[in-house]
């Protein structure tokens, strides 16, 4: 494919500033934010917990691709109109060891070699753990998670690394738990946590787990497909959880030969079909239905209606191929852009119908915690500046689904966005009733700002911004935890 889009028309970021959010912060702070501009409100209170990649060298050897760099918690503690900012490493295994070492240990999934050339990388095939891309807070535990590996449990105070965590004997050492379980708010009584791994080979295994608030499983089923699966993010409602199986498969030679790392290997196969299933929650064998090629990381949220299961999940044209050049010179023409895009799945035919909700380019969708898996209205995403072209994200949208209207907030030129993240208002109305908190990079400063925006009216731009002395790296993914 690559359908070259047009090109934005005016650029609104330089290069520089952006690729200048991409250096390693080795250092680990903890202090009051001192330094804020209007108010935060006096009803926030709660931690934001936040994940990322904190190094993006080992000792000057440059990773590969940011996903391969080693997990770096933040938390911005909220309480009283005051916030606290602390941010440390997780110790992994292989964080500990290279650091020690003063040298990289082990090849990223994302191609990050070892110095040496292909023979000091052929057949090292052991993973580092690196803790880099989700952190969730779950029956009293506080855990980083990375999807090929086990979470790592940390000290929510203090963010110690406390060791490995196995959710109470769910899953065996050497095993591996998604970095994107869904909270269900109460669809069958109390919350869930539900989550999943994925065996890859020539053919597949997810396993669905349920846990209860005491962090025990509830459930857990397996279910084989047929082919290679890489599978980053679901999507939950009452009675399914929903997996994209996108059109890729894997050709482990150059991997194995030392040449690249497992995700270059894998390619995007434009004339074979996205496959969804609908993983029934009960343990009944799921149903696969077929629809256009397209590449899925994240769904926004899902729900059933009427006999219908409605995904609407970020689509990229491709699989964006690794191609083995330097990530900070991207060219953002000759990468797709991610859409979002509704699939309407008649359950009973077994068909599907795909609709665009948002053509410009987004990425790091958030919604009001009790609307997953529910019919909803309000959608919060990162997005690019211009309504056309990808770009990297600058702004904050929200979409109303109901009526298809968007609303902006804009950080171009210098600002660029993370995942944003909604908190509700206590007591609120709505599912836009409360805040949208973003932990973005201001290139101006070359430091990190955490902004809080009201979620009723984000255009009206941030009613507080908390200016960190520092850069926090752009990061992955976080959760609010309330107090
Ligand atoms: O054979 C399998 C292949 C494979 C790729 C085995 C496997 C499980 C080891 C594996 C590993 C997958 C991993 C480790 C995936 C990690 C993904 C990750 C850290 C992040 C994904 C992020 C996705 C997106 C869309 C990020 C967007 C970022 C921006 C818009 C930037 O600001
Ligand atoms: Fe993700």
């Amino acid at each position: 494919m690559t359908a070259t889009q047009p090109r934005p028309t005016a650029a609104t970021f330089s290069v520089e500033d952006w690729g200048s959010g991409y250096r390693s912060q080795p250092h680990e702070y903890s202090y009051w934010i001192d330094d804020i501009e209007g108010t935060i409100p006096a009803d926030l209170e709660g931690t934001l917990f936040r994940n990322g990649p904190g190094l993006l060298d080992v000792h000057g050897h440059p990773v590969k691709h940011p996903f391969d760099g080693d997990g770096m918690i933040s938390s911005i503690a909220i309480q009283n109109g005051r916030a606290y900012f602390r941010n440390r490493f997780v110790r992994t295994a292989g964080y500990v060891a290279e650091q020690q070492a003063q040298k990289p240990l082990y090849r990223g999934v994302f191609g990050t070699q070892k110095p040496g050339g292909p023979l000091a990388n052929a057949f090292d095939l052991k993973l580092k753990n690196i803790a880099n891309t989700n952190i969730v807070y779950w029956a009293d535990k506080l855990l980083a998670l990375w999807e090929a590996a086990e979470p790592h449990r940390l000290d929510p105070a203090t963010l110690d690394t406390l060791g490995l965590d196995y959710l109470n004997g769910l899953i065996a050492p050497g095993g591996s738990f998604t970095a994107h379980p869904k909270l269900d708010p109460g669809h069958h009584g109390d919350q869930r946590l539900v989550g999943f791994s994925v065996k890859t080979g020539l053919s597949s295994t997810i396993t669905l787990y349920e846990l209860d608030a005491q962090g025990n499983a509830l459930s857990q089923h397996s279910h084989s497909i047929p082919g290679f699966a890489f599978i980053h993010d679901f999507a939950l409602t009452p009675n399914y959880a929903i997996f994209f199986q996108n059109p890729v498969s894997f050709g482990p030679v150059p991997f194995l030969l030392g040449f690249k790392g497992a995700a270059e290997c894998i390619s995007f196969n434009p004339k074979q079909p996205t496959k969804i299933l609908l993983v029934p929650r009960n343990g009944d064998p799921m149903q696969v239905i077929e629809t256009d090629p397209c590449f899925v990381f994240h769904h926004a949220n899902a729900f059933e209606q009427n006999g219908q299961v409605v995904i609407d999940s970020v689509c990229y044209e491709n699989f964006p191929s690794l191609d083995g050049s330097d990530f900070l010179e991207v060219d953002f023409d000759h990468v797709p852009a991610g859409q979002l895009w509704r699939f309407t799945v008649d359950v009973a035919a077994g068909t599907t119908q795909v609709d665009t909700l948002v053509s410009r380019c987004v990425e790091f969708p958030t919604l009001h915690p009790d609307a997953v898996g529910q019919p909803y209205r309000h959608l919060f995403i990162g997005t690019a500046h211009g309504s056309k072209g990808n770009a990297p994200l600058q702004a904050l949208l929200k979409l109303d689904t109901h009526t298809g209207e968007t609303q902006l907030w804009s950080a171009a030129p210098r600002g660029f966005m993370g995942e944003p993240l909604f908190v509700p208002r206590p007591q609120g109305r709505g599912d836009d009733d409360g805040w949208v908190l973003v932990l973005m990079y201001n290139a101006e400063r070359g430091c990190s700002d955490l902004v809080i925006l009201e979620g009723r009216d984000i255009a009206a731009g941030p009613m507080a911004r908390l200016k960190l002395p520092h850069h926090v790296p752009y990061g992955l993914h976080g959760n609010f935890v309330p107090h």
